[in-house]
């Protein structure tokens, strides 16, 4: 029953997982209000709104999705102004997802194997991608946009979060182009005078992969953009910058696409782990061949390292240290393959490797690596200060498991890691709370006592004990004390992916 915790072999179980799956339950309402029932306080220095995008929808009327990375993209939205916050949440209204829900069922296959229902022969040879909008959303030169990796940008409108459009940056992209949903925020670009700017990346792959990297202004025009081929397929969710420099990991996979051209699997589940085989750091020069003296061809530089990382989606930050590009990111041993007929709700996590975070000495002068561990605990979304990113970063802040946990577990704590000191902090939500990817906000300039950790961490976090979801706000220097604002949502937001905050 969900009121005893059994425990396990592997350290203290620290939760149920029928309390955790309520979390992947879709939420088909949308909704618009003040939110008022609230433990602690909002400081009110905190202004600005963050946004968060993640599957809504894990069902069309019963008609369960595969995996909740098919599941449509929602936006959820809470701004902060005056001690008061405000929670709105909208669907991305992406083509396919006003056709399924007009037609009351699934039309589309999923990436991660969803599939419309009929069989394999309904599926086979239907090539193609339902854009779902549903993993990031960034605020960037004006403009709101859902991302998804596959795909062009779904623009929102900021205040009724209506759906435009698709973006294509004045034609930068093309119909169905793929635009990353990890760009990077270089806070100051020397190519730009010091002014910030987006990087971002598109993967096209086969034979050979095509990275495209994308550099756009403050004004979200793309002003810089140059293609790289790399030997083989690469399956690349996430990349790090440096001021010099864009650092993509490609991951030892292989690519079947026969399961998925017969019906059989989504494309996504025709990426193959090679346990044991390298990860390929690719790094790429951000600048142009002019001013990229240690190249003496018109193309810029490009180099490939070979490491052992396993498997990686998401980096936490790189920076350049002499002939060095440091870089942190989180690694998985093993990736496990999804099974056609499993059903993620059932997942058995202490079967699963943990994901690590790591850190990757690059030396880019002699074309070697060293490793090593910096936290063991499994963790995922590694944020940090935006002014650091690219630079030295002193914190990091990661989802995490409950520090009773040894091994892979869901994600239900936050923890801040002191690079300097090597101090960790915890907060945990264990037993009944389940946490997600946390937002490093900075204090408001004016009141800023200069530290890399003065500002707060938001985080949605969902309460399997009301199956309902809290916003919570933690002071960053200090997670240990726990929120200084519990925000309770009157209903659950499911598991999300990204999100940002904007004080603009
Ligand atoms: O050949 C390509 C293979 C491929 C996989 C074709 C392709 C471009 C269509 C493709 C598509 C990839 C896509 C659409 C990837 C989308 C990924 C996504 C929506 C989310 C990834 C999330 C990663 C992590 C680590 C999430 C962690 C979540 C938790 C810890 C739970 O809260
Ligand atoms: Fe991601």
């Amino acid at each position: 029953t969900s009121d005893t915790l059994p425990t396990s072999t592997n350290g203290k179980k620290t939760y149920n997982r029928d309390d955790w799956k309520g979390g992947y339950q879709s939420l088909k309402q949308e909704f618009d209000y003040w939110i008022d029932e609230i433990e602690g306080e909002i400081p009110p220095e905190l202004t600005g709104t963050l946004f968060r995008n993640g599957p809504g929808l894990l069902d069309i009327n019963g008609q369960t999705f595969q995996h909740p990375f098919d599941g449509d993209g929602m936006i959820s939205r809470i701004s902060f102004c005056n001690g008061r916050a405000h929670f709105s949440n909208r669907f991305v209204r992406t083509s396919a997802y006003l056709e399924e829900q007009a037609a009351g069922q699934i039309l589309y296959r999923g990436v991660f194997g969803t599939q419309k229902p009929g069989g394999w022969l309904a599926n086979a040879f239907d090539f193609r991608l339902k854009n779902i909008a549903n993993t990031n959303i960034i605020y960037w030169g004006g403009k709101l946009l859902a991302l998804w990796e596959a795909a062009e940008p779904h623009r929102l409108d900021p205040h009724t979060l209506d759906t435009l459009g698709k973006e294509h940056f004045n034609g930068v992209l093309s119909e169905g182009e793929a635009f990353s949903a990890h760009p990077r925020f270089d806070p100051s670009s020397s190519r730009d005078d010091g002014a910030p700017c987006m990087v971002n990346f598109s993967t096209k792959a086969g034979l050979s992969t095509a990275i495209t990297i994308f550099e756009l202004d403050d004004k979200a025009q793309v002003v810089r953009q140059h293609t790289h081929n790399v030997p083989g397929f690469a399956f690349i969710h996430d990349f790090a910058i440096t001021p010099n420099y864009c650092i993509f990991f490609q991951n030892p996979v292989t690519f079947n696409p026969l399961p998925f051209a017969l019906g059989m699997r989504g494309a996504g589940e025709c990426v193959k782990f090679q346990p044991g085989k390298p990860t390929r750091a690719v790094i790429i020069s951000r600048n142009p061949p002019q001013t990229d003296k240690k190249n003496n061809g018109n193309y810029r530089r490009q180099q490939i390292i070979e490491i052992e990382a396993g498997f990686v989606f998401h980096h936490a930050n790189a920076y350049e240290e002499g002939d060095e590009i440091i870089i942190d990111s989180i690694c998985y041993e093993s990736l496990p393959e999804v099974e056609p007929n499993s059903d993620f709700r059932e997942t058995d996590f202490e079967s699963l490797k943990p994901g690590q975070l790591w850190r990757f000495h690059l030396n880019i002068k002699d074309n070697t690596s060293r490793k090593e561990l910096i936290e063991n605990s499994c963790c995922e979304f590694p944020t940090i200060h935006p002014d650091q990113v690219g630079r030295n970063n002193r914190y990091v802040y990661l989802g995490t498991v409950d520090p009773n946990v040894s091994g892979n577990a869901p994600l239900q704590a936050f923890l801040k890691l002191d690079r300097e000191t090597g101090e960790k902090q915890f907060w945990s939500a264990a037993p009944k709370g389940f946490a997600s990817e946390p937002i490093f906000v900075p204090c408001d300039p004016g009141s800023n006592t200069g530290d890399e950790d003065d500002g707060w961490l938001l985080a949605v976090i969902y309460d399997s004990a009301e199956h309902r979801s809290d916003v919570v706000i933690l002071d960053a220097k200090d997670l240990q004390q726990g929120p200084i604002a519990k925000l309770h949502l009157k209903h659950h937001i499911p598991y999300g992916l990204h999100g940002n905050f904007t004080s603009k």
